[in-house]
């Protein structure tokens, strides 16, 4: 299986792929230099002073030949970088010879026209994210999980509501800053379904090491029956037990923190808790997504993420604690 967040086994078409082959042409390149260098360095010292020509070496060795190496990866570079941009660019040597006028560009789809937008907002310590629907820009809101279609470009929007935090999902694609008062951009397309995880890569407090999230990239088809049920509000609860869950989800102070679409809760300090039964994770990313992991987390939040901003609720009795875990874990 391939892994979750490699950047040297990148998604097959992401920008993670482009910059893999970019280093693959970087080490490459500079251990042929190295060992040529190291040669005549050896060289050097072994050979008569009187067989080697001062002046070729210098302009050759110490003008010419830097000079073009380095303007050529650097040309090469800014091409990758560019093509990070641009939609549909899956290899790096095209995107280079592309400089020149060699090869077709015209298949290139222009930067804005029928991508898909996601707000990503980062949070101590967890992932606001929102989908621009019909203009509407949180048309349908989750947290810790971004699914996206394969074959299509999404550009995620990123801010930060605290402290800079980074997006960073190595088999997807580069690494961004979320910066307080800016929005920065990013673009995600993959060809190959899976799913990536995504890793905050900027220090933003004691439990940054525990800020993570899934990215999961699936068939449009899939994709689309997913975004119309996350649209939906929470099904209401079907049986006794989570009627039960249900009434002790509001006699906490749950509702005060969190949202859940077709119910009073409507807090916004904490994630929107909807659909957090159809998640793959808890807590951004910590824990797998199970009727267990929720009962631990509602009862032992501060245990499981110190000092994070939800408090562990002590007050509900067992079996008020497995009908809650068992309702939230019903909100698919
Ligand atoms: C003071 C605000 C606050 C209260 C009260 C609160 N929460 Fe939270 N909750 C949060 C925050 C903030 C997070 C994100 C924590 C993190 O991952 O760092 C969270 C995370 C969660 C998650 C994980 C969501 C996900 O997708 O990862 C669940 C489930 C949850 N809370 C359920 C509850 C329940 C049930 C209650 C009531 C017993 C409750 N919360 C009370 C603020 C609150
Ligand atoms: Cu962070």
């Amino acid at each position: 299986m391939k892994h979750p967040a490699s950047a040297i086994d990148p998604a097959a078409g992401s920008g993670a792929a482009l910059i893999d082959q970019l280093g693959n042409v970087l080490y490459v390149g500079g251990a042929i230099i190295f060992i040529v260098v190291m040669a005549l360095a050896v060289y050097g010292v072994l050979a008569k002073a009187r067989s080697v020509n001062a002046r070729l070496w210098v302009l050759g060795g110490g003008l010419a030949f830097p000079i073009v190496t380095l303007a050529t990866l650097l040309m090469y570079s800014l091409a990758v970088g560019n093509g990070l941009n641009a939609i549909g660019s899956s290899n790096a040597l095209q995107l280079f010879l592309e400089c020149f006028g060699i090869g077709d560009a015209s298949g290139r789809e222009p930067a804005n026209d029928g991508v898909l937008r996601i707000h990503v907002v980062g949070k101590q310590w967890w992932w606001e994210v929102r989908y621009e629907r019909d203009g509407q820009s949180a048309a349908v809101v989750l947290a810790n999980e971004i699914r996206m279609p394969t074959n299509r470009a999404v550009e995620l929007l990123l801010s930060t509501t605290d402290v800079i935090h980074s997006f960073w999902a190595p088999s997807l694609a580069g690494k961004i800053d979320m910066i307080p008062g800016r929005t920065t951009r990013l673009r995600l397309q993959t060809s190959e379904e899976g799913s990536y995880r995504a890793l905050c890569a900027e220090y933003c407090g004691g439990q940054h090491a525990l800020m993570a999230m899934f990215v999961v990239t699936q068939d449009p088809t899939d994709f689309d029956t997913w975004l119309e049920r996350q649209a939906l509000p929470a099904s209401q609860p079907t049986d006794a037990f989570l009627e039960t869950g249900y009434d002790a989800f509001f006699r906490g102070e749950c509702h005060e923190c969190h949202t859940i679409r077709g119910t009073p809760a409507t807090g916004t300090s904490g994630p929107d808790l909807t659909h957090v039964g159809g998640r793959k994770s808890l807590a951004a990313g910590t824990l797998n997504n199970h009727i267990g992991t929720m009962a631990g987390w509602i009862a032992g939040s501060q245990e499981v993420k110190p000092g994070n901003k939800m408090p562990s609720s002590l007050a509900y009795t067992g079996v008020e604690l497995r009908a809650l875990s068992a309702w939230l874990g019903s909100l698919e």
